[in-house]
């Protein structure tokens, strides 16, 4: 299988590297645009994996796994403002492919997604160019564990928002409960909100039961920082000592080692799809616009702000400012704001 160059897919982590990997390669990361013109019952494969260039599908209803490259990649976003895909393809959508040998094949089409988990890619277009890390999703399972890395909330209401804009259902998933639990336990606002806590283990298999009843029949994304432990679970859940790759967390820092490079289907079990994922630092969004995102925190849909347009800034008489999440949706909103400004497109009436 070709490989990206140099040891990880998920440069958008890899501030360090990014503009060494662009430079280097001229063209080959360029945006591409997506045909997706094609109706979902023509679709006869699904996206597992992506290289530059090709991806490996896996064909319907057979364990047949094809490289393939595509018929109709090209430049679609064309004004400035408009918002542009890494890749044709993300690991989760569906395709029509044409066998051109054994084990190759042709993209001819793509389907219309239902759903997305995208973030943006840094560097000049900040905001314009984004990453989808999977499409077509049933169920989001936001991985974090109880410490080792230590639970970022942060990135958690991140991944909410994404999913929430998307409709794409969400369970969290607590691993490393095995592990001491100190006094703080920053997960039950998430349990108080509705969001359903699953409380796991893939050392002891503490609620491998619940989390298979969660996700049967579904096609799954595992999200999350690197180091919560992923692909552990999808080792247990899929009974595969030896599926991936598992790393050790930094004893010093307690982070992960980014381990697993980039979105992968690994399984079609049970009547389900499970896609892991590289463990991210930080997840940006993209496509939401500032004056939406508190549609995105649950509990801010019901507030009665004394402005009916309240967008929960500074405005007097708003009632946001008290509840626990808004300092995260505060720098969530700033970040949305930083980035439709510098695209000129804010339509955010307060600043
Ligand atoms: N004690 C304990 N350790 C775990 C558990 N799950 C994973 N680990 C350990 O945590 C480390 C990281 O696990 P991975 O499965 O590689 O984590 P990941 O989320 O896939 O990490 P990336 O691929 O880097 O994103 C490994 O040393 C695992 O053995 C758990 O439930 N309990
Ligand atoms: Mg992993
Ligand atoms: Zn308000």
């Amino acid at each position: 299988m070709p490989k990206f160059r140099g040891d990880s897919d998920d440069w958008l982590d890899q501030e360090g590297t990014k503009s060494k990997r662009r430079g280097g390669s001229a063209g080959k990361n360029k945006p591409v645009g997506r045909a997706i013109d094609l109706p979902v019952e023509k679709a006869n494969a699904v996206v597992a994996e992506i290289f530059p260039n090709q991806c490996r599908v896996r064909m319907d209803g057979s364990a047949l796994a094809l490289l393939c490259s595509y018929r109709r990649a090209g430049v679609v976003g064309k004004s400035s403002t408009e918002v542009r895909e890494r890749t044709p393809v993300a690991v989760g959508d569906r395709v029509f492919v044409q066998s051109t040998g054994s084990h190759t094949g042709i993209i001819e089409g793509i389907c219309l997604r239902k759903n997305s988990l995208s973030r943006p890619a840094p560097g000049r277009e900040e905001g314009s160019l984004y990453h989808t890390l999977a499409a077509n999703i049933d169920l989001l399972v936001i991985v974090v564990s109880v410490c080792e890395p230590n639970f970022s909330s942060g990135l958690v209401d991140r991944f909410l928002v994404a999913a929430e804009s998307e409709k794409i259902p969400v369970v969290i998933g607590l691993t490393k409960i095995d592990l001491k639990v100190g006094e703080e336990t920053p997960w039950k606002i998430y349990e108080e909100l509705g969001y359903s806590v699953l409380l796991l283990s893939s050392k002891d298999r503490t609620g491998v039961t619940q989390m298979m009843q969660a996700i049967q029949g579904k096609t799954v994304v595992f999200c999350g920082q690197s180091g919560v432990g992923k692909t552990s679970l999808l080792r247990v859940l899929l009974d595969d000592p030896t599926l991936g790759k598992i790393g050790a967390v930094n004893p010093t820092t307690g982070k992960g080692r980014h381990t697993t490079t980039g979105a992968v289907l690994v399984g079609d079990a049970h009547d389900s799809r499970w896609i892991d994922t590289p463990g991210v630092r930080e997840f940006g969004l993209t496509r939401i616009p500032a004056n939406e995102l508190s549609r995105y925190f649950l509990e801010m849909q019901n507030l009665s702000c004394s402005k009916i347009t309240c967008c929960h800034q500074d405005e007097p008489g708003c009632k946001a400012h008290g509840l626990i999440r808004y300092p995260s949706y505060r720098r969530i909103l700033d970040s949305l704001l930083e980035i439709e400004k510098s695209r000129s497109v804010q339509k955010f009436p307060l600043k």
